[in-house]
């Protein structure tokens, strides 16, 4: 892994409907992220935030696709950042923000991969678009986005399409998944371990074949975690929570297993926020996971 790092927030809260999301890197700032990564013995600096337009401008017009100027405005920037950043030999950070954020992540890291990795930690897929979505929020888009599913001005920031392939993502913690997404999941094979998967094999196996399998074929993997993948009693602090979910105690064996892999070139924690949450807990146990994806050691 880069031992050096670039953390980037993105206050974004456009891309759903439940306000406040958009001080999640803030709370995880104050959850001492900067220092966690310090403390192992990286370099890190701290690039702030990325500019987010404070309007919510097309919430009429387009119902299927709301806050969709700034919502790829934001995008396009940060690909711009994300890229900037690895270009300089670093490991990008991204800090959440809603979901959306992660079609601008992607389309910054895609540039420097052929075959692209990912990993989708989250209680949903994602994998909604303008004609399927139920609620016309954004973040429940961007997997599909990223797989060059949906609108243009989606699927193309950053100027190509697709990010990423199906055969090169893995969805980990699904236990909410919309009809149409179960759809787009069968058509074109996108290995998935819901809940069910999760409780029978246990997450020692779950992670030990998503490493065998993203190892196989890909040369780079970008992690994006989504707190709501964790159940809601350990990350109470999320928009859209789900019941059911992974515990705390199995992310962080999920993260020091990706650790020792080496496979993480890129990583997002995403869907933190402090309004929902009980005393910043869900940014702390954001925080205590990037310890243990980053290699902390207990001893
Ligand atoms: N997230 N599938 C629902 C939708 O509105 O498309 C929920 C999406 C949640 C998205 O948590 O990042
Ligand atoms: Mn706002
Ligand atoms: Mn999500
Ligand atoms: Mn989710």
């Amino acid at each position: 892994m880069r031992r050096k790092f670039s953390i980037v927030g993105v206050p974004m809260d456009l891309g759903q409907m439940r306000r406040g999301v958009d001080m999640g890197p803030s709370a995880m700032r104050y959850a001492d992220a900067v220092k966690r990564l310090d403390n192992i013995g990286y370099e890190v600096e701290d690039l702030g935030d990325i500019h987010v337009d404070q309007i919510n401008d097309d919430l009429n017009d387009q119902p299927y696709l709301r806050n969709l100027k700034a919502i790829t405005k934001a995008a396009l920037s940060l690909a711009d950042c994300v890229d900037s950043i690895i270009k300089n030999g670093r490991f990008p950070l991204v800090l959440g923000g809603d979901h959306s954020i992660a079609i601008g992540t992607l389309a910054g890291v895609a540039r420097h991969f052929q075959n692209l990795g990912v990993i989708w930690y989250d209680a949903h897929g994602d994998l909604n678009t303008d004609e399927t979505t139920p609620s016309g929020n954004i973040h429940g888009m961007p997997l599909a986005a990223s797989l060059g599913f949906g609108h243009p001005e989606l699927t193309d920031v950053g100027g190509f399409h697709p990010k990423v392939k199906p055969e090169n993502v893995v969805i980990i913690g699904a236990r909410d998944l919309d009809q149409a997404e179960r759809d787009l999941i069968r058509k074109h094979s996108i290995k998935v371990y819901t809940m069910h998967e999760i409780d029978r094999l246990g997450m020692t196996k779950v992670m030990e074949e998503t490493i065998a399998y993203l190892k196989e074929t890909t040369d780079g993997v970008h992690l994006s975690l989504d707190l709501d993948g964790l159940d809601p009693h350990d990350a109470p602090g999320v928009g859209t929570p789900v019941l059911g979910g992974i515990s705390y105690r199995e992310s962080h064996l999920a993260m020091e297993m990706l650790a020792e892999s080496g496979l993480i070139t890129s990583a997002e924690f995403v869907e933190v926020n402090p309004i929902l949450d009980e005393k910043n807990k869900t940014a702390e146990v954001a925080v205590a996971l990037m310890g243990s994806l980053f290699g902390e050691k207990l001893l």
